[in-house]
């Protein structure tokens, strides 16, 4: 089965205001682009409702996170329901800057937090951007793979036996020391993890899903370099942080053509 390309993008805390978001989304809601490609912008929480009604109706939004429980006393975050009932459609969900700078699952936990929200978001309607990806250190020391498949075991546990779970997950590979930092991953080393990826799908969920899943590469994508990876059998789209607030970001939905 053919695999929709995939473009998220990914603003972070960026930028300051409604206005300035609303300049960056007048030009994808003007822009000439790919049928072929699904697009999914992630502002900040609280601009998610504007842009549910401002963004171009092909397009959908992304909240950056949300919490494992569906309601309760947990001042100052967001229910998987609560972003249902929004209209939010998608959750990105174990962004590394949530497993570094927020405790999600970088100390040794024994439980997922990141695998506890995936379960909720999804059985709150919502579908899931799930970031994965190693550290520099890791890599250097060969560890990419096992890392990949140690931060997707919790989820292979969490959704065992709801194979469909998966039809609603895209997974995005975004190696750690690519974040932000303008060193993208070699094509060649990007496609090696992703294709590692589809086989721990294939063997811990089904050859079925494997090949439905979309994965996604994240980390210093830009108009430069996204063609390339693009072509790459097992880059099945791309999550984009900083290009996602210019209009190169355009040129990125537009890889495949
Ligand atoms: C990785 C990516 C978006 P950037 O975090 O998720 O950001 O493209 O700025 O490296």
């Amino acid at each position: 089965m053919a695999r929709k390309f995939f473009v998220g993008g990914n603003f972070k805390m960026n930028p300051g205001s409604l206005e300035a978001k609303k300049a960056i989304v007048n030009v994808l809601n003007k822009a000439d682009v790919d049928p072929n490609t699904e697009v999914v912008i992630s502002p900040p929480a609280l601009y998610l409702i504007p842009l549910v009604d401002f963004l171009r109706k092909d397009f959908s939004v992304s909240a950056q996170n949300c919490h494992e429980k569906l309601s309760g006393a947990f001042t100052g975050e967001i229910s998987p329901t609560q972003l249902a009932d929004a209209g939010v459609p998608w959750v990105i969900l174990g962004h590394s800057e949530r497993r570094t700078l927020f405790g999600e699952n970088e100390k040794g936990e024994v439980r997922s937090i990141v695998a506890a929200k995936t379960k909720a978001a999804l059985d709150a309607g919502l579908k899931v951007i799930l970031c994965v990806g190693e550290k520099e250190e890791q890599r250097e020391a060969g560890k990419t793979d096992e890392v990949v498949r140690s931060q997707l075991e919790p989820v292979f546990e969490v959704l065992k036996g709801d194979d469909a779970a998966w039809s609603k997950i895209v997974i995005a590979y975004e190696p750690v020391w690519a974040i932000g930092t303008g060193k993208v991953a070699s094509p060649k080393d990007a496609q090696e993890t992703h294709a590692a990826t589809r086989k721990f799908l294939a063997e811990r969920v089904s050859p079925a899903v494997a090949e439905s899943t979309r994965i996604i590469y994240g980390g210093s994508v830009s108009a430069k370099n996204c063609k390339e990876l693009s072509t790459q059998p097992d880059i099945d789209g791309f999550l984009v942080g900083g290009a996602s607030l210019k209009p190169e970001f355009v040129d990125i939905i537009n890889s495949k053509r």
